[in-house]
């Protein structure tokens, strides 16, 4: 049967910038060709979702559905869809893999050019929209808007994930934790022995302490102005905490003091410029490499003297934790069932989906690491 429009389904939508998510029920239409519906079943909260309420992330068309941390079930198909059938467990995929371009070919790179840095997402690749809210057609986000009961995504933007896998948790795999837990594994590749900083202990920022930890790093040093998130930052592997605030000396002169000669890596999981300049700072001259996790304010310039990289430290970015999506996400999510690795401890509430505000207001008040939201 040819699937048709759902009706009341209820979805949060950003009318504007500024302004708290708004609950409303929207029409959601069925999958085009190599597209997929899923029903959402959970989704976290990320600060990359409460960058696109400010107004901070970049080329967003208002208003949106955000959302894209989330697991849910495949409802219908569209024509040529051959990577999932109705019924299975799936991850949407922030960061799609199309397998085609440059960087899907390429065994060493993970950032599809069909990703929202390219070109934007927020229409299918058809550039028409699948949600309609008071009669007006609502932005995607991502291609993948998970804060939605239905919500409709490229096949290049999904994962099927192990029948078994509690959607209610895994749903971290398919932002926070992989993000952070990857860009220890993969983009820095640390090694035994050595010593990291990471600097922002949100749900990113301890998926990194998990990653340094797995890793075998032997000392791991936790960075946040918020001191309540020490407690879970020791817990997961963190040797030592620090907060700037109890320093008259800048972070950077702390840390090599703290070293001797600085950090072997260092992770930025905030998404401050200053930060940013001070994390490749407090990494050795030479040896020292600074990871890029936290996404830049849209628009903004950094200033840094370049004696910094002159001397011989290397500076890299890492977007979802450099997984290639649609290979490694299933993998990952197989580990959690094997026991390898438990990002539940990152979740510190869950609530039914329509307090989204206060999922919201939790993570501002740096109360919360990470809301689980459930349909
Ligand atoms: P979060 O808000 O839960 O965590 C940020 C942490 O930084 C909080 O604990 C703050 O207290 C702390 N903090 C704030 N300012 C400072 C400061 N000046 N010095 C030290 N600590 C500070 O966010 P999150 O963990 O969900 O996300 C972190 C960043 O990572 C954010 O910018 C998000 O947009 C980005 C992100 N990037 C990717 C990617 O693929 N690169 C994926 C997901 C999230
Ligand atoms: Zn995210
Ligand atoms: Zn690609």
């Amino acid at each position: 049967s040819t699937p048709r429009s759902f009706s009341q389904i209820i979805a949060a939508v950003a009318w504007e910038v500024g302004k708290p998510l708004s609950i409303e029920e929207v029409e959601v239409a069925p999958p085009k060709a190599h597209e997929v519906r899923v029903k959402i079943v959970a989704t976290g909260i990320c600060r990359t979702d409460d960058h696109v309420l400010k107004g901070s992330f970049p080329n967003i068309d208002y208003p949106v559905i955000p959302g894209h941390e989330g697991a849910g079930i495949v409802e219908s198909i569209g024509e040529g869809v051959t990577c999932v059938k109705p019924g299975e467990k799936v991850i949407p995929l922030c960061l799609p893999q199309c397998g085609e371009c440059s960087s899907c070919l390429n065994p060493d790179t993970n950032c599809c050019l069909k990703t929202h840095l390219y070109e934007s997402q927020n229409l299918m690749p058809d550039k028409t929209s699948r949600f309609t809210c008071k009669g007006k057609a609502i932005h995607h986000f991502l291609w993948i808007s998970t804060f939605s009961e239905y919500t409709v995504m490229p096949d290049s933007a999904i994962a099927r994930i192990d029948d078994d896998a509690p959607l209610d948790k895994v749903c971290l795999f398919g932002c926070g934790f992989s993000t952070g837990y990857g860009a220890a594994i993969n983009t820095a590749k640390v090694k035994p022995g050595s010593t990291c900083a990471i600097f922002g202990l949100g749900g990113v920022g301890l998926s990194v302490v998990i990653g340094c930890k797995s890793a075998g790093a032997s000392r791991i040093i936790g960075i946040d102005i918020n001191k309540d998130k020490f407690t879970k930052a020791r817990e997961l592997g963190a040797t030592e905490c620090i907060n700037p605030q109890d320093f008259k000396k800048p972070i950077q002169e702390v840390l090599v003091e703290m070293t001797g000669h600085g950090v072997d890596y260092s992770f930025e999981v905030i998404g401050h410029t200053d930060t940013m300049v001070a994390a490749l700072a407090s990494c050795h001259m030479n040896s020292g490499t600074c990871v890029m996790v936290g996404a830049p304010p849209s628009g903004s310039q950094l200033s840094f003297d370049p004696m910094l990289l002159f001397t011989g430290r290397t500076w890299k970015g890492s977007i979802i934790g450099g997984w290639k999506t649609k290979d490694s996400i299933p993998k990952l999510v197989s580990g959690y069932m094997e026991k390898k690795f438990n990002p539940d401890v990152l979740i510190t509430h869950t609530l039914p989906f329509d307090k989204i505000n206060e999922g919201f207001e939790l993570l501002q008040s740096g109360k919360s690491i990470r809301t689980v939201l459930l349909f």
